[in-house]
């Protein structure tokens, strides 16, 4: 057990870890199910495009969420594109940059301006109020995004949306088995997007989803996900090949079955992580509503230097030398990313909020693949560097200095 500075990696002491913890190593559900739904799938034949498992997933994830349509995808990436062009957005989209950079790329995929608006501190999502300052005549929708699981300002996007025409959709790759006041997420809005990649608290390999009680705008994705074929020999729309295939829909039904239990692995790494890590000078866990259920999938602590005396980057290059591959879930925000900046310059402007949490957050381990026991031992080593923040802070500096010559 490391109980001194001199014992973590980044100082000379051995690794904690002797392969590395990953945030993101995928749920797996019951082996057994899983191999039964894919040898029918084989035996039937039918591999893919509207086939039987998928259309029974379809109706599962729909009836769960309580929205009418569920039109899955081959990731969310490309139902944000599909539900983008089905639902008719034009100019610029009113969009956080605090995300995961697929949410903006989806946009200009769809030849739309991303106008980058910055976050609530307390919800992490869309500043309502900055949103209505960025609305011009060229503004068709808002797009919100429910990081990591948490619901973004709903009530308030719904009524300025509703008020100025525009259409409102959500990024929910986080948020399967979430909920806000008593409702799934996945049911607000014009429509909403699941992500089912490896990494999400259910997964189909890779996979999403457009949910909507939107007839024709379900119809829609549907007919573009398939080429925009409208008969045998007949196209009449700009489609593209958006569909999830039977292999992925097996996995999803059978991760359906497993998702209370991994659900409660990620309720109990998170209790435990929050029990081990409270107290420790300017850090801080961020913290599901407990009226309403989560599904846990994040675990991001929020380190501020000012009260640490280390900050984040600090702590995330120990946790790298111990070999748990934390991530800087979303840094720096999209905004700053070479590609906005060169491309989309007129819409750069300064978004405090995201600069300030992006600087300071980061995701740990966690799912079915982590126990208590790597829970603790990961807490540990914060423990050591958040108690110690100012002499680990400054023996840091002093190593990874540019212009150290020993
Ligand atoms: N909107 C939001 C808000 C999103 O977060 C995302 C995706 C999307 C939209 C788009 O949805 P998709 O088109 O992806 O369905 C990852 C994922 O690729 C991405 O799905 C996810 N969000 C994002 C937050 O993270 P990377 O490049 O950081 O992930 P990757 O593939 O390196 O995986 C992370 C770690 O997980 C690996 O270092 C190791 C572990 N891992 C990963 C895979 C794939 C495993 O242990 N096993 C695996 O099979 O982007």
């Amino acid at each position: 057990m490391k109980v001194r500075l001199d014992d973590l990696a980044v100082f000379g002491g051995d690794a904690e870890f002797m392969d590395p913890v990953h945030v993101g190593t995928p749920n797996i559900p019951d082996r057994a199910r899983f191999r039964y739904l894919l040898d029918e799938a084989l035996d039937r034949r039918w591999l893919s495009n509207d086939g039987p498992l998928l259309e029974e997933f379809e109706q599962r994830v729909a009836a769960f969420v309580g929205v009418k349509h569920c039109v899955t995808t081959c990731n969310g990436t490309v139902g944000l594109i599909l539900a983008a062009k089905a639902a008719g957005l034009t100019g610029e989209v009113i969009v956080p940059s605090f995300t995961f950079v697929a949410t903006a790329h989806a946009l200009v995929w769809q030849g739309l301006t991303p106008i980058f608006c910055d976050i609530d501190q307390e919800t992490y999502g869309l500043d309502p109020a900055q949103v209505e300052s960025l609305i011009t005549p060229r503004t068709s929708a808002i797009v919100g995004v429910h990081i990591w699981g948490r619901p973004c300002a709903i009530d308030a996007l719904s009524e300025i949306a509703g008020r100025r025409g525009l259409r409102l959709l959500f990024d929910a790759a986080h948020a399967f088995g979430c909920r806000y006041r008593g409702r799934m997420l996945g049911s607000f809005g014009d429509a909403e997007v699941l992500s089912f990649h490896a990494t999400k608290v259910l997964n189909t390999f890779e996979g999403g989803a457009v949910l909507t009680n939107n007839d024709s705008l379900a119809e829609q994705v549907r007919h573009l996900r398939n080429f925009g074929f409208s008969d045998y020999d007949a196209v009449d729309s700009l489609g593209i090949n958006g569909k999830m295939n039977e292999a992925s829909a097996a996995m999803g039904l059978a991760s359906l079955d497993s998702l209370p239990d991994f659900v409660a692995a990620n309720r109990a790494n998170y209790d435990l992580y929050c029990r081990e890590l409270e107290g420790l000078p300017g850090l801080g866990v961020v913290r599901y509503d407990e009226g309403d259920a989560a599904n846990y999938h994040y675990v991001v602590i929020e380190i501020d230097d000012a009260r640490s005396a280390i900050g984040r980057d600090d702590v995330h290059r120990v946790l790298i030398a111990e070999n748990v591959l934390a991530r800087r879930y979303f840094y720096p925000g999209c905004h700053q990313f070479e590609y906005y900046r060169d491309q989309f310059a007129a819409t750069g402007r300064t978004l405090p909020n995201t600069a300030r949490l992006s600087a300071q957050v980061l995701s740990l381990p966690t799912g079915t693949a982590v126990g208590p026991d790597v829970v603790r031992r990961i807490s540990r080593i914060i423990q050591l560097v958040l108690r110690n923040g100012p002499e680990a802070g400054s023996r840091l500096k002093h190593a990874f200095s540019p212009s150290r010559t020993t």
